[in-house]
């Protein structure tokens, strides 16, 4: 049965899409649907672009104080509505609630809480010319931007994208993925108990080629900030650069997690396992191929398997579990075929390999075992391509240069993870692999103030700290003769 109609959040308010058509939103977990979304198009994008473009003179020329009063509002609403947050997006995308709770949410008033006193500090340059000039260079906001973000980390890369781009003060018309539709809907709710001024956010529900193509096609969008796979990206891009627009594309990974022989043991055992299956693989920065020093590898081996056969699958809702439901049937199929390919290319199986049947109310949910692979060459297509799910490849290597050649053979450059004690290594290496992104010892350990995005086909521009504002604003140098 219906029982949520999510509704479009534009010029303050909340309504239907206006072709009055809507689109069924599925929980994974239950492979059921519980609510519905708006199935939106290119008239709903462009009544909220009016709303924005509308809001932008006075959101604009609003003391940065106030603007940040509003933004910290947000993170304080989503904070007291943390349980009901969490839930929702557990229920939308199938991970574990207490994922979603412990990470996602908090994440995401972080996010907010970050951009509304970054946006105090920004400061801006001046240069003296010798005896001749003074330059100074002041930045603008760009006016409506876009935002568009994916499933896999539903409000926390939202919040990601618009926090930036209403600190610095534009007016956003945002577009969450259609398959989690449902915390960003309840954020539309927040931002009405903030009193956070009509126009200044929209939220357009609804399928990307649809309502995400009208947002990108739009000539009154000049920016578009965007997070989701390495195809919709060059699709995005092929529309947007004709039009000159300013684009920010955070797209796919398939990140190595380099395992040397003089790592603590322990730590890289256990952080690999976490790397590899956290969110049941849907992280674009997961370390998906695993590469161990020959002399560690069946120590190492042996330790893994044993850790991932002790992850808990099952109900998203029950407090241990670890591994949930994947997003979609789609999704699922699509892990599958995967699995199939490797076996196909002549991988051995280790541990996984097939749907996992949960009982209770989650029998025909989409999950998927946490599987792992040994014996593939680097550069077949399961080490090359972005599976996005609990599948993992284990690999020996013998010697750095052989490793640093393996990490970079793909088209990615998201991410990579090293292990190692000795801290010349860490840095040689951390040097030399082709990504945005390199951890030493951890993984997704994130200080907000770094810059953070891929290199390669994982995208252009960077998120994160003052490039994030700078992104979404344009400079302007005056400069006067003295
Ligand atoms: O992403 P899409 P999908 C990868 C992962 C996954 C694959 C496809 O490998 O299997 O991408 O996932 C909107 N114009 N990542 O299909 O389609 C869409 O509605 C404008 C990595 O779900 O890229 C959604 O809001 N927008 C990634 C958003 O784009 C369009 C996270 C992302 O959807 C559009 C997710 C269009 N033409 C998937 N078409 C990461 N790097 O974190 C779609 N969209």
């Amino acid at each position: 049965m219906v029982q949520t109609s999510i509704q479009n959040y534009i010029n303050g308010v909340l309504i239907p899409p206006i072709s009055g058509k809507y689109l069924p939103n599925v929980n994974p977990a239950e492979g059921k649907i519980y609510s519905q979304l708006p199935d939106s198009d290119a008239e709903d994008v462009k009544k909220a672009v009016i709303a924005a473009q509308e809001a932008f003179p006075s959101w604009s020329s609003l003391p940065v104080e106030e603007r940040s009063k509003y933004l910290l509002q947000l993170a304080d609403l989503i904070d007291a509505n943390l349980e009901g947050l969490a839930n929702a997006e557990s229920i939308d995308s199938g991970k574990p609630l207490n994922l979603a709770r412990t990470v996602d949410i908090p994440r995401a008033s972080a996010n907010f809480r970050f951009y509304a006193t970054a946006a105090l500090h920004f400061s801006s340059e001046a240069h003296l010319t010798g005896n001749q000039a003074l330059n100074y260079t002041s930045r603008k906001p760009l006016g409506v931007a876009a935002c568009i973000s994916p499933w896999n980390l539903p409000l926390y890369l939202f919040s990601w994208k618009i926090a930036p781009a209403l600190a610095a003060g534009n007016c956003v018309v945002a577009k969450p993925s259609e398959l989690t539709p449902m915390t960003a809907y309840l954020l539309s709710k927040l931002c009405i108990e903030a009193g956070l001024p009509k126009g200044v956010l929209n939220i357009v529900h609804g399928l990307g080629p649809k309502v995400g193509q009208a947002m990108v096609e739009h000539k009154d969008v000049p920016a578009i900030s965007f997070t989701g796979g390495t195809l919709t990206g060059q699709k995005i891009a092929s529309t947007a650069a004709p039009m000159f627009k300013k684009l920010s594309l955070e797209l796919g990974g398939k990140n190595p997690n380099i395992v040397f022989a003089d790592c603590d043991f322990k730590e890289a055992v256990q952080n690999s396992v976490r790397a590899a299956f956290t969110n049941q693989g849907e992280i674009c920065l997961c370390g998906s191929r695993i590469f161990i020093e020959q002399s560690l590898y069946e120590n190492f081996k042996e330790e893994f398997i044993e850790q991932v056969k002790q992850l808990k699958l099952g109900d998203p809702i029950k407090e241990d579990t670890k591994i949930g439901a994947l997003v979609s049937q789609n999704h699922k199929e699509k892990v599958l075929s995967y699995i199939e390919l490797a076996k196909d290319e002549g991988g051995k199986l280790l541990t996984g390999g097939k749907t996992a049947q949960v009982t209770g109310r989650c029998e025909e949910g989409f999950f998927v075992e946490p599987t792992v692979f040994e014996g593939l060459p680097f550069d077949c297509r399961t080490n090359q391509e972005e599976i996005f799910g609990p599948v993992v490849t284990l690999t020996p290597f013998n010697s750095e240069e052989e490793v640093i050649a393996w990490a970079n053979s793909t088209k990615y450059g998201l991410s990579a993870t090293v292990w190692t004690q000795n801290l010349k290594r860490a840095h040689r290496v951390a040097d030399r692999i082709e990504s945005g992104i390199v951890w030493v010892n951890c993984w997704l350990l994130r200080d907000l103030r770094t810059p953070f995005g891929g290199v390669k086909q994982s995208g252009v521009g960077r998120e994160g700290g003052m490039e994030a504002l700078q992104f979404f604003t344009e400079p302007k140098n005056v400069c006067i003769k003295t």
